[in-house]
């Protein structure tokens, strides 16, 4: 017999806490000096020390409160304790550290990023920066907040008029693909910002602090929570063609932008490339 969901305010709770020692973690951690543990996918895609044992600090916490759930974390996957088949129906998804390479340079941009998941459907998240201590929040169709202030994406209806953040993958072959398609887009844009951390781009664009992003190559860690937060706070987050966000592509902004971002995306390939 499927067991009930837990309420989704009680797992924004859990994982608020969880998220505020994981990010205590890596900030004394960074304090204490970081150095590149190994390279995945490329060997400019690299893994610290801190995103490792944030991980499993997380993994642990979250095995405390709720031993039944999964968990798929960026640097352990699945993990080992998946649990007995229909238990879970809450899945926790989680990226230690959001924008590693910040995080390795010491530039404050960089965050946990903390999602819960109940069958299938992201329900709660929170976004915590590393270095500044700021908390986006979000449950499905409860709202999205910072500092207990309700959250409202920016009204720009004027592509020209949109300043737009982005970023580019570990690929030399992908970077050369999103330039291209960078290139193509920005005449047609107030500007492009490149900050390195999608989970906080998507907060951003949440509070009107940008006005849209798109990024190819997201895994579900980097944008889960984030894209809560960007739904709740208005916006439409979506892939290309009707699809929905993915690692194909990953757009954000607000309805009356969104049309016009997406054409002009699709009409650059964004999706496209290695
Ligand atoms: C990062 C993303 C960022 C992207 C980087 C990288 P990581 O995630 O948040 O948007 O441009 O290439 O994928 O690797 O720091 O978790």
């Amino acid at each position: 017999m499927q067991r009930s969901a837990p309420p989704q305010q009680e797992l924004l709770e859990i994982a608020v806490d969880v998220a505020r020692d994981a990010a205590a973690t890596a900030h004394r951690m960074r304090a204490e000096g970081v150095s590149v543990a190994a390279t995945k996918s490329t060997v400019t895609d690299v893994v610290t020390a801190a995103d490792r044992a944030v991980e499993r600090q997380v993994v642990d916490a979250l095995r405390r409160v709720r031993p039944d759930d999964a968990v798929l974390g960026e640097e352990y996957g699945a993990g080992d304790g998946t649990p007995a088949a229909g238990a879970a129906r809450v899945r926790w998804i989680v990226d230690p550290i959001d924008g590693t390479v910040n995080y390795l340079y010491g530039l404050p941009y960089c965050a946990v990023s903390l999602a819960a998941e109940v069958d299938g459907a992201v329900v709660a998240g929170v976004v915590r920066n590393v270095a500044t201590g700021e908390e986006w929040t979000a449950t499905a169709g409860g709202g999205a907040y910072r500092g207990g202030r309700r959250l409202r994406c920016s009204g720009e209806t004027d592509l020209g008029q949109a300043l737009v953040a982005t970023g580019f993958g570990y690929d030399a072959g992908r970077r050369a693909h999103q330039a291209r398609v960078l290139a193509e887009l920005i005449p047609h844009v107030r500007d492009i910002r490149r900050q390195g951390a999608a989970a906080l781009d998507l907060c951003l664009v949440a509070e009107g602090r940008l006005d849209a992003y798109y990024e190819k190559g997201l895994a579900a860690w980097d944008q889960a929570a984030g894209a809560l937060v960007a739904t709740e706070a208005g916006l439409r987050v979506g892939g290309l063609g009707g699809r929905a966000a993915g690692p194909d592509l990953v757009i954000a902004a607000p309805p009356a932008l969104f049309g016009p971002l997406h054409d002009r995306l699709a009409a650059l390939d964004a999706s496209g490339g290695p």
